[in-house]
């Protein structure tokens, strides 16, 4: 990674951030999105996408989640949450969620459009919250009716009807 005109984080001369995955063939940057600002610090926080990201899950997708700071975007610190099915296709597509539960911290969505559910390939989307820590790389799979999860998952009915 690095940024176009090589400045230190700060430098206000730096008006171009690189982000990359250093990995073949990730498509990252196929999505990307604002997320709003998922730990209420006052900077705005950013999601890319990368659908073909693989780490222990072939094709399996990953949304990287970066905060601002005072000195710009922490490029070298993202969280990457990741799909962890094969061919999911995690961070296909990526958004702000706005603040779902109004507590303060926006909230991101990431769609896994591949991720096999009660259908193959029926595609989830998953709903992180934010909270003063950021967004967890290791989100819950928990019941829609819980108010207390840290994520929910959205599926599509419509092709198992
Ligand atoms: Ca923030
Ligand atoms: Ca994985
Ligand atoms: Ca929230």
């Amino acid at each position: 990674m690095h940024s176009a005109t090589g400045g230190a984080n700060g430098d206000p001369n730096t008006k171009v951030v690189t982000l990359e995955s250093n990995q073949p063939n990730a498509h990252f940057g196929y999505s990307v999105a604002s997320a709003g600002d998922i730990d209420a610090d006052g900077f705005s926080d950013v999601l890319v996408g990368a659908r073909f990201y693989t780490n222990g899950e072939d094709s399996e997708g990953a949304a990287y989640v970066y905060r601002g700071t005072v000195n710009g975007l922490d490029k070298n610190n993202p969280v990457i949450i990741e799909g962890n099915q094969v061919n999911a296709a995690m961070g296909n597509k990526v958004s702000s969620a706005g603040d779902v539960n109004g507590d303060g911290y926006s909230d991101v969505l990431i769609s896994a459009y591949l991720h096999d559910g009660y259908m193959q390939d029926d595609g989830a989307v998953y709903l992180h919250y934010g909270s003063n820590a950021g967004i967890s790389s290791t989100p819950k799979k928990r019941s829609l009716a819980s108010m207390q999860t840290t994520t929910w998952v959205l599926r599509s009915l419509a092709q198992a009807m």
